[in-house]
C-alpha cells in the first residue's frame, strides 16, 4: 500500500532535525532525518512521511560545496542557481576570495554576483581589496553591485538582476548578509548584530543556512553563516583547470607540457599574465591552490 507523503523543501537543518516548508503552504515545521534517505541540506526538495521523517530526497540540480577542515568537499546548500558574494569595508576581506568565488561558481555551474555592501559608510578612499574586487568583476564580466541596506542605494538594480533566482548569499561575518536578506524578503524576524568595535569582526550571528522567499520577486535567498573565505577543496588538477579556461587556453603554448606556470622558462601563462590577458587574481588563486597542495 502506498504511504502518504508530503512534498516540500528543507529550509534549514539543525543536526538530525530540519525545518521543512511543505508545498501546501502550511507553516514550516521540524522533520527528522532518516539515514536511508541520506543527509538533507538547506534547499533540498524532499518527501516527508506521516511521522514527519524524510522519506526521499530529490536528485539535486546543483550543490554548493565548501571544504571541511581537512579540505574535503562538504555540501551546504542545494538547488541554487546563483552565488552571491557579499563584501564590505567593515569587516574587510582578502581580494583573492573574489577569484575563488568565480572558480567555485564555475565548478558548480552557478552564476556569480558580487555585492559591495554598506556604501553609506564607505571611507572616502575605497580600500584596496574593494577596488581590486571591483576591477576583477569588470574584467571577468561578473555582475557587481554597490548597495546600502541603510539608504537603499543599489537595491533595485540588484533586484532586477537576481529576480526569479535561487540564490545563496555568502560572505564574512558582519558584512550584512542577514540584513540584506531581511530587506529583500521583508522578514523582520531574521537576527542581525553589529560588528564588534573592539575587534572589527562580525559576531557570527547566523549559525545555520536558512532559506527565505521574496515572493513578489519570485526570489529565493539562502542566508548562510559568516565564512572568512570561499575555500577550494581537494580536487584533481584537471577539475580546477576546467574552471580556468583563461589559463588552459594559453598553457598549451608553454615550452614544457608539465609547466607549473611559476618559474619555468618560456611560460605562455606568465607572458599572458604580464600583458594582462589573464586576470591576476585568477592566476594567484590557482597558484595558491598549488601551494596549499589542494590539487591531486
Ligand atoms: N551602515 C550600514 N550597516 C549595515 C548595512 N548592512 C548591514 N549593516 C550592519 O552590519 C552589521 C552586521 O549585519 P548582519 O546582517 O548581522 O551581518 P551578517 O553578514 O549576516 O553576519 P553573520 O550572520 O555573523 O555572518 C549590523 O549591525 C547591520 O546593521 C549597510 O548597508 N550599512
Ligand atoms: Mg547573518
Ligand atoms: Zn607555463
Amino acid at each position: 500500500m502506498a504511504t502518504q507523503t508530503t512534498r516540500g523543501c528543507v529550509i534549514a537543518t539543525y543536526g538530525k532535525e530540519s525545518l521543512f516548508q511543505a508545498d501546501n503552504g502550511e507553516a514550516p515545521y521540524l522533520i527528522s532525518a532518516n539515514r536511508k534517505a541520506g543527509k538533507a541540506v538547506c534547499g533540498d526538495l524532499v518527501e516527508v512521511d506521516c511521522e514527519r521523517r524524510i522519506a526521499r530526497i530529490d536528485v539535486r540540480d546543483s550543490e554548493y560545496i565548501r571544504p571541511d577542515f581537512r579540505h574535503r568537499p562538504k555540501v551546504i546548500a542545494a538547488n541554487i542557481d546563483t552565488l552571491i558574494w557579499l563584501t564590505s569595508h567593515s569587516p574587510p576581506n582578502d581580494e583573492l576570495i573574489a577569484a575563488r568565488a568565480l572558480i567555485v561558481a564555475r565548478l558548480q555551474n552557478l552564476s556569480l554576483v558580487i555585492i559591495q555592501s554598506k556604501t553609506d559608510s564607505m571611507p572616502s578612499e575605497a580600500p584596496a581589496h574593494l577596488s581590486s574586487t571591483q576591477s576583477f568583476a569588470k574584467n571577468c564580466d561578473i555582475p557587481w553591485f554597490p548597495i546600502s541596506t541603510l539608504n537603499g542605494e543599489g537595491l533595485s538594480l540588484l533586484l532586477q538582476s537576481i529576480q526569479g533566482k535561487n540564490a545563496l548569499i555568502v560572505g564574512q561575518s558582519g558584512v550584512g548578509k542577514s540584513t540584506l536578506v531581511a530587506k529583500l524578503t521583508g522578514d523582520q524576524q531574521i537576527k542581525t548584530q553589529s560588528v564588534s568595535d573592539a575587534t572589527g569582526h562580525g559576531r557570527h550571528t547566523t549559525t545555520t543556512a536558512q532559506q527565505y522567499i521574496a515572493k513578489p520577486h519570485q526570489l529565493t535567498l539562502i542566508d548562510a553563516p559568516g565564512m572568512r573565505d570561499i575555500g577550494l577543496w581537494q580536487m584533481p588538477e584537471q577539475t580546477l583547470l576546467a574552471a580556468l579556461p583563461e589559463i588552459t587556453n594559453v598553457a598549451q603554448n608553454c615550452r614544457f607540457h608539465n609547466c607549473r606556470h611559476d618559474q619555468e622558462p618560456d611560460c605562455a601563462v606568465k607572458a599572458a599574465l604580464e600583458n594582462g590577458e589573464i586576470p591576476e587574481l585568477l592566476y594567484r588563486a590557482y597558484q595558491d591552490a598549488v601551494a596549499k597542495e589542494l590539487l591531486s
